[in-house]
């Protein structure tokens, strides 16, 4: 049963004059029984995807803020700075210290926590090349809460940009340094969609779960960080996963389900390309996104955002699960 005080929100026919006669769903594969890799979906060249015309509407509405201007050209900055070369010769580091180094390095370059995984090609979008490294080194990068809690603003947005470009910043400046070390290494950045997903390699990489709401849920920020990698061919240890009890908290949990205006958080965990898993309609989110300076509301309001309150959850949560188990 809901708890929904609010009438849920229609979009404007201007908006809607753009969408497409496919649904996001069908893109995304909800309902398919077979894995399979995500098909692209947003924040790619937009004569390439069917959502493409929306892509343009968003940043005509948004344009001519001149603080978010100003944000959005920093961030650009970020993307257009060269890579340095690779180093003729490699550092003598064993895969264990090089590793160690690696998340030393991160930190220096303004990551707020990082994971290291195995590059899989399944987080790879249908149509792009595999990238040929075995390594992914996940960024998260923690956004400011008093700025978040305001979502949807232009505050909210504009820290959202400014992240974008902490963690294209971060992403640059650990290629940097591998390359530096005579590896190879390339960064990666949103906000555009680039080859990949991130998401799932930086649960594999251990830095949390993903939540009801569709993004992930780390042990300290919460659900409210953005993320960037690094992939590289210096050899590393992968990271284990981690989980904490933020998956079954979100079972009982409808905090961010009820908030979201279009009501886009499926209730129930739902088959996506094989896997039973939480899932936002995209059909219903986008929209609210589009108009409401890319939302980010289901953030926010996730208890585990809440600087001090996620710390005593993940403690309790703990606590519960060590006398379940005794
Ligand atoms: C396109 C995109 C969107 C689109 C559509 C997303 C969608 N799910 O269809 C729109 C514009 C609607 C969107 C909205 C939001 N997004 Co977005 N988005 C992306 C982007 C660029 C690509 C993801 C994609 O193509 N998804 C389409 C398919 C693959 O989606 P899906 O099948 O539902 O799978 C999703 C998850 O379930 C998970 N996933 C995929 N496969 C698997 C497999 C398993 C086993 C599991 C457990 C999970 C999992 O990853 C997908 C993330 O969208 C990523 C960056 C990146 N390169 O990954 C950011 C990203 C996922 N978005 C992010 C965020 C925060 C948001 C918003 C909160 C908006 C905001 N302003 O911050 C909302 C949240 C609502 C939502 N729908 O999830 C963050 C998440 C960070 C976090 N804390 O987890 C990312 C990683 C951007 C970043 N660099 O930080 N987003
Ligand atoms: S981004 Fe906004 S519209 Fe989309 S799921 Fe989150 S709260 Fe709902
Ligand atoms: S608000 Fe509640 S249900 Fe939603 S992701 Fe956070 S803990 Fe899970």
């Amino acid at each position: 049963m809901s708890r929904r005080r609010t009438p849920v929100w229609t979009p404007s026919d201007d908006q809607m004059g753009h969408w497409p006669a496919l649904s996001g769903n069908a893109i995304n594969g909800v309902g398919e029984h077979a894995p399979r890799r995500p098909s692209p979906i947003y924040w790619r060249p937009p004569e390439t995807i069917p959502h493409g015309p929306l892509q343009r509407w968003f940043y005509q509405r948004t344009g001519d803020d001149p603080t978010l201007a100003e944000a959005r050209q920093e961030r650009q900055r970020a993307i257009d700075e060269p890579l340095i070369p690779v180093a003729a010769d490699k550092a003598d580091m064993a895969a264990e210290s090089l590793t160690g180094a690696v998340k030393r390095a991160a930190a220096e370059c303004g990551a707020d926590d990082v994971g290291v995984t195995a590059m899989r090609a399944d987080y790879v979008f249908q149509g792009d090349d595999p990238p040929n490294y075995p390594w992914m080194i996940v960024i998260a990068v923690e956004q400011d809460y008093e700025a978040m809690k305001q979502a949807p603003s232009m505050r909210s947005l504009v820290e959202i940009t400014r992240q974008y470009g902490r963690g294209i910043r971060a992403a640059k400046g650990l290629a940097n340094w591998l390359r530096g070390q005579g590896y190879d290494a390339f960064p990666y950045g949103g906000p555009m969609a680039g080859s990949f997903v991130l998401i799932p390699p930086a649960i594999e990489a251990g830095l949390g779960e993903l939540g009801k709401h569709g993004s992930m849920i780390h042990r300290k920020f919460g659900s409210n960080f953005r993320l960037a990698c690094v992939l590289t061919d210096a050899p590393l240890i992968a990271d284990a996963r981690q989980t904490f009890g933020a998956d079954d908290f979100c079972l009982h949990c409808r905090v961010c389900s009820d908030a979201c205006p279009p009501a886009a958080i499926l209730p129930e965990k739902t088959l996506v390309r094989g896997e039973q898993r939480w899932y936002v309609d995209f059909d219903k989110c986008l929209p609210y996104f589009n108009e409401a300076m890319s939302c980010a509301i289901c953030l926010a309001v996730c208890p585990f955002s809440r600087p001090g309150v996620g710390d005593n959850l993940v403690m309790k949560l703990a606590t519960r699960r060590a006398r379940d188990e005794g």
